[in-house]
């Protein structure tokens, strides 16, 4: 895969969407539209379960051709087919990047270093169902005999914001007698929260960490066990009916006192911000049942098909990842709006950014060289209706170009007299005053003053993709974000990048390990920062308590 490539810029394809660039660039999405009656029925696509309309996009029939035979230039088929077929694509890490082999049905064979791995797949899917089943149905016990009805997931980054992101889109489907949290950051408020009014007697705690060792969860790990045994009279023994451990790290899980029969597994291959539908994802196994996970399995191996076997045309990540290319190496676009229509899916953008930002956040390609094009845009965004009353405003009418996802469904979870027609009314107008704006023209007609119709004019041409599907299920949200992931693969493969590393996270932690002890120092240190590093850590010490 590292074989030295052409540059993206020498590419035949990349040099017609140059070219084709400059003659479309100006076309407004009006005469788009008024050209080709049918447009808003031609460009969209339905496929497992996810209907795109991608009509509002400032594409011609020529750019979704010239993006598709880039897509083929890049090599993207034989990326998708390194992928799926398990083989080291994650060159950095010299990995393989299987996070598709976690929803592969049983009779599935993925074979990774001469070994099928989907046999132990299903043997931690099977492993965490019967301990949900048992903490569902009471007969885990805690220390004192208690039933547990308190589960706190402590992980960060990867072993966080799938989970937390999931419970919140799922929380339908859960047992309302069972209180789920998450805690993430080293900041002891976090924690100190999380637990204010919940019960040691009652409460499981799920580590979540790839490596255990992250500093954030093994800080509030122990946090957590000095908690945990203070409510439970100090019996050490305590920890094994109020601590479970996801992990790859069966040695520290146990030097930390957990019984490694109480820890669940997943392998490197595993990616931590690819791992929501692994064993990382105990936490929303336990919230919704593990017919429900499974169901949300389902649904990313549906999408995982479609995404291996469909043409690119009829390709729905791949369609969205080479829109996002072409905002953003072509019309320069620095960022994408994620806006889903669905009260609960309010942290899948916060979810999102970590899997798009952190992935494609790359600055070289696979052979070391320096890329000479934007790679990863930021991801952004927040529930409707809610943002149309702050940042909406700049999409509207700022001078940045900010290509933007609406997510909707036909039916609520939860009817409540005209509240899903005004929702989603909401969503169709604002994808129609994106797209086609108000003109001078018609701003004047209204009987607008000369000096105040310039402030009230909607250039429109703002593009948008609306994903509609029924209704926000186990399996529809699987589905979405297996899209989401793969249409990150698909720019990934275009920009010739490693999707799957993340080494830019590790100069700042391995800065703050050298700084820990320079503000816990009881004696006065030689500090060698820089000048103003130097000096906000005097200032720290010398303020603090
Ligand atoms: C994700 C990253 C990162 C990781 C966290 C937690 O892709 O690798 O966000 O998930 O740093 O790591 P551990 O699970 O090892 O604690």
């Amino acid at each position: 895969m590292t074989s030295v490539k052409p540059s993206l810029r020498s590419l035949p394809a990349w040099k017609a969407l140059e070219a084709h660039y400059a003659k479309v660039r100006e076309l407004h999405l009006r005469q788009l539209f008024a050209d080709d009656p049918k447009r808003g029925e031609r460009l969209a696509l339905e496929a497992a379960g996810l209907y795109l309309d991608y009509s509002k996009n400032r594409v011609t029939d020529e750019t979704l051709k010239l993006l598709r035979q880039l897509a083929e230039e890049c090599g993207l088929r034989t990326r998708i087919d390194a992928m799926f077929s398990g083989e080291k694509i994650n060159v950095t890490e010299n990995r393989a990047v299987l996070h598709v082999a976690l929803r592969a049905p049983k009779e599935a064979s993925i074979v990774v270093d001469g070994e099928n791995v989907v046999p132990q797949v299903h043997a931690v899917l099977d492993k965490m169902a019967a301990f949900a089943d048992r903490v569902r149905g009471g007969d885990w016990k805690g220390h004192t005999g208690k039933r547990i009805r308190n589960v706190i997931n402590i992980g960060i980054g990867g072993s966080d914001l799938g989970p937390v992101m999931a419970y919140e889109a799922l929380k339908h489907y859960t047992h309302r007698w069972m209180t789920l949290r998450f805690v993430s950051n080293v900041d002891g408020t976090d924690f100190a929260e999380a637990v204010q009014d919940l019960d040691p007697a009652e409460t499981l705690f799920i580590i979540s960490s790839k490596t255990f060792t992250t500093l954030e969860t093994m800080t509030n790990a122990h946090t957590a066990r000095d908690w945990s045994l203070a409510g439970l009279g100090g019996d050490a023994g305590a920890v094994a009916k109020h601590f479970v451990a996801v992990s790859t790290n069966a040695e520290k899980v146990s030097e930390f006192g957990i019984d490694t029969a109480n820890m669940f597994g997943f392998w490197d291959w595993v990616g931590g911000r690819y791992s929501m539908d692994s064993a990382i994802g105990l936490s929303t196994m336990l919230a919704i049942g593990h017919e429900n996970f499974r169901a949300m399995l389902t649904g990313f191996h549906e999408m995982d098909e479609h995404f291996r076997t469909a043409p690119f045309e009829q390709n729905l990540p791949a369609l969205l990842g080479l829109l996002t290319v072409w905002y953003t190496n072509f019309f320069g676009s620095e960022t994408v709006a994620i806006l889903p229509y669905e009260q609960y899916l309010k942290r899948f953008p916060a979810y999102l950014q970590q899997l798009t930002m952190e992935s494609n956040g790359k600055h070289v390609t696979l052979a070391g060289t320096k890329v000479d094009y934007s790679t990863g845009p930021i991801y952004w965004g927040e529930p409707g209706t809610n943002g149309q009353h702050s940042f909406y405003q700049l999409i509207h009418q700022g001078t940045r170009l900010i290509p933007a996802d609406f997510i909707a469904f036909v039916e609520t979870l939860n009817p409540l007299g005209r509240h899903h027609d005004m929702l989603l009314a909401n969503v169709f107008a604002q994808t129609e005053a994106l797209a086609f704006g108000k003109t001078f023209e018609q701003v004047k007609a209204e009987g607008t003053p000369d000096w105040l119709a310039p402030h009230r004019v909607f250039e429109g041409n703002r593009p948008s993709n609306t994903i509609l599907a029924d209704r926000l299920t186990p399996q529809i949200l699987g589905k979405l974000v297996a899209l989401y992931e793969h249409s990150v693969f698909t720019q990934g493969a275009i920009w010739n990048i490693d999707s799957f590393d993340q080494w830019g996270v590790e100069l700042g932690k391995v800065l703050a390990q050298r700084i820990i002890p320079e503000l816990e120092s009881k004696t006065e240190l030689e500090l060698r920062h820089d000048s103003s590093t130097n000096s906000l850590i005097q200032r720290y010490r010398k303020l603090k308590k």
